[in-house]
């Protein structure tokens, strides 16, 4: 009997949670959505009865079941949905008991960090205990009530575990809150017990009624409005550095509109690309240890950084070096406290779009308007930029095969507007930032937080679910990173989802190699070669990998390519191509690069070593760090 004297429902636990979320709607500006369209799953002994009971039974009327090929990678795939969708909806993800939960936790990490909404579902080990260990219980030898799920609290916003069928009732609304919120949203984890899945109970029936979640503006307080324009005014070389909240408040024509008002350069972190449209005259591009040398300069003498719905990260601050104005200040514009507050900053709460509306209205009360001076600077700025791409970053090198960067400029060329390239490890986020023009809309999506090899192809595929059949997806991606986890194409070929892979094949892991040579002096370990029996290295031949057939292998087509001609040419076979993966394979100088930016990052190179190379790195790395980085606060 339930406890309550309400009409009820009877359903087993896990068709409780299928039906609560089918009925969970957003809501922004007006418009209203599901904010849950689809799970994804893998099933084992963990769930395949309980959660894959309720998905059979719900049979796809109300909630679509996809099936991933690796629990890591539908997180990946939640995340590049929500992303794409500015965080105003998601997908939901189930896995087993044991290794299936724990593949979920990179998800996890990824989402969190990137403050994207991911809801997940791991099996637990029985509540009756009786039966244990079950197959693939880890035991804690001295606390019963642990198992591997609980490694997902220090990645998620909210974690909960279900041992009675009723905190469903408090646990799904909690989830639903944290998703939602702005400030607080990441990868909200429920791990349901196996036997409890199955469990029935009289659920109230107004559990189920239809859900609205308004994804709220937060207003700011006019006081910290006054202060930011005050700062503003005595300001004489302001600086703005747009991060991926401005994208998700879809604050893109109030920023830009602000910045030219002001007279503002602006400059774009990771998440923050494409913030604002390359063509204004104040869009500097990317900022930081991979951005444009046009944004390294003006950070680095900027008097006031307005920094926008970002978390800072040291790509963003050169490690705390970017800024090396002795006076400098800076205002947080963010929706959460966490991050405002970053760098000793005035913060300014508030959701983006109504910051800036705020600001641009109280800008113009007190007559703050360009000055000529710095307009003319940035100007010079961003020619100097332009020329210096077109003659060193785009151009081909005597002796050199064709490089990674004419292959970005070659897709960069071909995009349409509406088009999406993503990217989240190895060299190709850097080139986005730096190099990839977001001008008519032809978006950039990065994942930089975590910067996850294995990202690129399943969120990919999120943005694909989310953009619908029209246009091309990019999935820019290196050798190293495609040979993580190409599993996901086998899910896109199912589905219909097509993405175009611009691989880029370097041999390796060249980033890193490129890193390596810089902070260490000699490179190891970095390269996919055989390893060379005589000094025991793998220093032996580059192996022939065919990712090519790879590709076919999975249902999709292929292209290799060596030359720009034959790029082009793929670029434009592949566009006509429906419903089916595309892969580009791009043989590239193995080790040729973007432009440097003029911004240090923070890597220590060992402080006791024999090797010359190595100390010679330390030396520059001691003299850099000495005379770069700053304590801000
Ligand atoms: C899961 C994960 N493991 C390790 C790293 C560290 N890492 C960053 S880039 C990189 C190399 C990526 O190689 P590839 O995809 O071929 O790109 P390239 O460096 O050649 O541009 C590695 C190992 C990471 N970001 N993510
Ligand atoms: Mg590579």
């Amino acid at each position: 009997m339930p406890l309550h004297n309400q009409p009820t429902v009877r359903l087993t636990m896990a068709q409780a949670i299928i039906k609560y979320l089918t009925n969970q709607y957003s809501e922004r500006d007006g418009v209203e959505q599901r904010f849950i369209p689809a799970m994804f799953g893998i099933f084992g002994h963990g769930n395949v009865a309980g959660l894959g009971q309720a998905l059979q039974e719900d049979a796809g009327e109300t909630m679509t079941f996809m099936q991933p090929h690796n629990e890591q990678s539908m997180v990946h795939t939640a995340s590049g949905f929500a992303k794409d969708n500015r965080r105003l909806r998601t997908l939901a993800c189930t896995s087993s008991i044991g290794p299936g939960a724990t593949n979920m936790l990179t998800g996890a990490a990824t989402a969190t960090i990137n403050r994207l909404p991911v809801l997940l579902f791991p099996a637990d080990y029985y509540t009756t205990r009786h039966q244990g260990p079950v197959l693939q219980q880890l035991q804690h030898p001295i606390s019963m009530d642990v198992s591997v799920n609980d490694a997902f609290r220090p990645l998620c916003r909210f974690f909960d575990r279900i041992t009675r069928p009723e905190h469903l009732l408090t646990a799904l609304p909690e989830a639903m809150r944290v998703l939602t919120n702005p400030a607080d949203t990441g990868a909200c984890t429920i791990a349901i017990p196996q036997d409890l899945q199955a469990h029935a109970y009289d659920y109230p029936a107004h559990f189920f009624n239809k859900m609205g979640w308004r994804i709220e503006r937060r207003p700011p307080e006019l006081q910290r409005v006054t202060e930011v324009i005050t700062l503003l005014k005595s300001a004489k070389r302001p600086f703005i550095m747009a991060g991926g909240g401005v994208i998700y408040s879809e604050a893109e024509a109030q920023l830009k509109q602000f910045a030219e008002a002001c007279g503002i350069p602006v400059g774009e972190t990771m998440a923050g690309k494409g913030a604002i449209d390359y063509d204004s005259p104040m869009a500097l591009g990317g900022a930081g240890v991979t951005g444009t040398i046009s944004a390294g300069h003006l950070m680095a003498q900027a008097d006031l950084v307005l920094c926008i719905g970002t978390r800072l990260s040291d790509f963003s601050t050169g490690s705390h070096s970017a800024f090396q104005h002795p006076a400098v200040k800076f205002v947080g514009i963010n929706v959460g406290g966490f991050d405002a507050h970053r760098l000793g900053a005035i913060p300014l709460l508030a959701d983006a779009k109504l910051a800036l509306t705020a600001l641009i209205e109280a800008a113009q009360a007190a007559g703050i308007s360009p000055e000529a001076d710095y307009l003319a600077e940035i100007a010079k700025e961003k020619v100097a930029w332009a020329k210096k791409c077109a003659t060193e970053a785009f151009v081909q090198h005597d002796g050199e095969i064709m490089n990674q960067i004419q292959v970005l400029h070659a897709v960069n060329e071909q995009a349409q507007p509406g088009d999406t390239i993503v990217a989240a490890a190895g060299g190709p986020p850097g080139d986005l930032h730096q190099l990839w023009d977001t001008s008519q809309g032809r978006k950039a999506h990065i994942e930089f937080g975590y910067s996850c090899m294995g990202y690129e192809i399943p969120a990919s595929l999120g943005v694909r679910m989310s953009q619908g059949p029209e246009g091309e997806v990019y999935c820019y991606i290196g050798d190293g990173t495609y040979l993580m986890q190409p599993t996901e194409l086998v899910t896109a070929m199912q589905e219909g989802l097509k993405v175009t892979i611009i691989l880029i094949n370097n041999h390796g892991f060249q980033i890193i190699r490129r890193l390596q040579m810089g902070r260490v002096g000699v490179s190891f370990g970095n390269e996919f070669r055989g390893r060379d029996e005589a000094v025991n290295r793998l220093e032996d031949d580059y192996l022939p990998i065919d990712f090519v057939k790879n590709v076919e292998s999975m249902g999709g087509r292929g292209w290799r390519v060596t030359n720009l001609a034959g790029l082009n040419q793929a670029l434009a076979e592949a566009r006509t191509v429906k419903n089916q993966v595309c892969l580009i394979e791009c043989e590239v100088e193995k080790h040729r690069y973007g432009l440097d930016s003029a911004v240090w990052w923070d890597v220590a190179p060992a402080e006791v070593t024999d090797t010359p190379e190595t100390q010679a790195t330390r030396e520059a790395y001691e003299t850099d760090r000495f005379y770069l980085q700053k304590f801000y606060y």
